[in-house]
């Protein structure tokens, strides 16, 4: 087993990225290997059970009340709405139900709902992942409490970079409430964006945060920027058509993230839709095990299961119940 490490340098991160592509990819296969099952790939779906209206002003989001993208905002789901699809979720192969809320921090009113839509949904036998912005202590243990699965709460991009991306609230914000969550033992789904006009300078600051955590986050969500009409990034991209993320320039940053971070799920998330087969396939070989299947992710669509399932037929690959040899390792540190 390669040794997981929490010491990783900028200049080891940034060494990696310069490999020659089959070398880099080697390596990155080499380590998923040794923590993984090659030809599993974790699937987990989204939904958007309060969408729309937020207070952030995160540039490249549909949902910031700040933006006029022309999407419709709504009131936090019913409970039996969110287990209509979770069950349907279920039925299509998912193995993790991720519900999403547009929300700063959630208010304490919305606990209850939050709380009744995590019981339901264990209750069908689905692993659970929240993902409501911010939270307090008490917010926190009441998830714990209620058996949450998964946290999610990204990082986005690197500390410098930051301040391109949210306005809003600080890099700080967003490590605190990572920290509850871990201190409150539930597993932690971590990780960002690229393409958003950054360098590969930010991508190395990006993944040496996330390696250098006390602890690997469980889960790392890899999204490429999906451009929207009317956010400040999504603006930006339709100007400057080649700040676009490069496939190859992707696909390292998914190879990056394997190597320094072993035992960790890396999800290839958003962006796939516009993504080829080709390219998909080349994540999968650099460690990505992980997707979301569907065909909507929280506000945008996604590339969908007969997509999907074709692909994964082309490659052998095959839907994971549980990747719980990477789990323990962590666990394990
Ligand atoms: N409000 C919560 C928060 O910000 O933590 C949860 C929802 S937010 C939509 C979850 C994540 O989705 C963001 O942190 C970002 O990484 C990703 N995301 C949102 N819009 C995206 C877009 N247009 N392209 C790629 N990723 C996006
Ligand atoms: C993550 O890293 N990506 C997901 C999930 N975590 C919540 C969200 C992607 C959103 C893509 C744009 C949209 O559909 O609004
Ligand atoms: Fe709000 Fe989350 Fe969108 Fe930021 S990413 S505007 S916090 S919903």
């Amino acid at each position: 087993m390669t040794l997981i490490r929490h010491d990783w340098t900028r200049e080891e991160i940034a060494a990696l990225f310069e490999l020659p592509f089959n070398t880099l990819l080697w390596q990155a296969q080499s380590v998923h290997r040794q923590h993984h099952d090659p030809n599993a790939v974790q699937l987990s779906t989204l939904l958007s059970i309060k969408t729309g209206g937020c207070a952030e002003n995160c540039g490249y989001c549909s949902q910031s009340a700040s933006h006029e993208t022309g999407l419709k905002a709504s009131k936090l789901m019913e409970v039996d709405e969110v287990l209509d699809a979770a069950r349907e979720a279920k039925a299509k192969g998912s193995e993790r139900f991720c519900m999403g809320a547009a929300w700063r921090s959630p208010k304490d009113r919305d606990m209850d709902s939050i709380v009744a839509m995590i019981e339901g949904v264990k209750e069908l036998g689905l692993e659970t992942c929240m993902t409501l912005g911010m939270l307090s202590d008490d917010q926190t243990g009441r998830l714990a409490a209620a058996g949450l699965d998964y946290y999610n709460h990204n990082l986005d991009s690197s500390p410098e970079y930051y301040g391109k991306v949210v306005t809003t609230r600080t890099y700080s914000d967003r490590l605190e409430t990572l920290e509850r969550v871990r201190q409150a033992g539930i597993n932690v789904c971590c990780g960002g964006i690229v393409g958003m006009g950054e360098d590969r300078s930010d991508r190395v600051g990006f993944l040496h945060t996330l390696a250098t955590l006390p602890e690997h986050p469980a889960s790392v969500p890899i999204n490429a920027l999906v451009p929207i009409k009317g956010t400040p990034l999504g603006d930006m991209l339709a100007g400057l058509p080649e700040a676009q993320i490069d496939d190859i320039e992707f696909v390292r940053t998914v190879a990056v993230a394997r190597i320094t971070m072993p035992a960790s799920v890396v999800r290839l998330s958003a962006g796939r839709e516009s993504m080829g087969e080709a390219t998909q396939a080349l994540c999968f070989l650099a460690g990505a095990n992980s997707i979301f299947t569907g065909d909507r992710l929280l506000t945008t669509g996604n590339q969908g299961s007969d997509a999907d399932g074709k692909l994964f037929a082309k490659l052998g690959l095959r839907g994971s119940l549980n990747d719980t040899e990477g789990l323990r390792a962590i666990a394990a540190e």
